[in-house]
């Protein structure tokens, strides 16, 4: 497992929300600068989900983790998954994905967030940050100083913020400790504006002062 840098900003698709399909997303989202994109569903069947992956493992120059989905991340040969708690655990993932597969691992109090450290990730993702519609079951809203705690307890180990960002507060999420900032709706919500978005949002990301 080697130490994972990750980029700036981490886009995730969601196709009831642009309107566009994942890989037309993730055309946009490369366009505009992005190099690690996540491909979420919550609608599509595995079946479904297993395709629209295997299309888009096929997209070139960007590198490909699936929500959830051990199962379809290992048969398509996308570049990893990313778990929940309530997901396959990151232990039994790694094993069935092998050493060189990203893992990312969703946390939403300073406690699962230190105890990640104990687990083979790659990542560790916190949150929701701010308030989101784009998830309507999720955990409380964490903020900005909880996320600078986190970073204070996790030493440099790879962290992402998740949930409401958008290019007005996203700098703030890099500064309180983020290394990336993981994006919904800000990004693709306007088809029309996923290109341009994504763009500023890299160089909103990698301008703002880290720590
Ligand atoms: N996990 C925690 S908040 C969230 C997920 C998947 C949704 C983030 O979406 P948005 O639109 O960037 O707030
Ligand atoms: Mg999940």
């Amino acid at each position: 497992m080697a130490e994972l840098k990750l980029p700036k900003v981490y886009p995730i698709t969601d196709p009831r929300l642009s309107g566009l399909s994942h890989s037309e997303q993730i055309g946009s989202l490369i366009e505009g600068g992005a190099s690690l994109v996540q491909i979420r569903d919550k609608y599509a069947s595995s079946k479904e989900f297993f395709e629209i992956v295997r299309e888009c493992v096929e997209i070139q120059d960007v590198r490909l983790i699936v929500n959830d989905r051990v199962d379809i991340a290992m048969m398509a040969g996308a570049d990893g998954v990313h778990l929940g708690q309530d997901d396959l655990s990151p232990t039994e993932a790694r094993k069935l994905l092998g050493p060189d597969a990203i893992i990312g691992f969703s946390t939403h109090t300073i406690e699962q967030a230190v105890a990640a450290l104990e687990l083979p990730v790659d990542y560790i993702a916190f949150g929701p940050i701010f308030p989101t519609t784009t998830k309507p079951d999720h955990d409380a809203v964490v903020g900005l100083g909880t996320l600078r705690k986190i970073r204070g307890r996790i030493g440099n180990f790879p962290l992402v913020g998740i949930g409401g960002i958008n290019l007005e507060n996203l700098a703030a999420v890099i500064d309180a400790g983020a290394d990336s900032v993981a994006m919904i709706s800000a990004l693709v919500a306007d088809p029309s504006t996923i290109v341009k978005n994504m763009r500023k949002a890299l160089r909103l990301g990698e301008n703002a002062q880290n720590r």
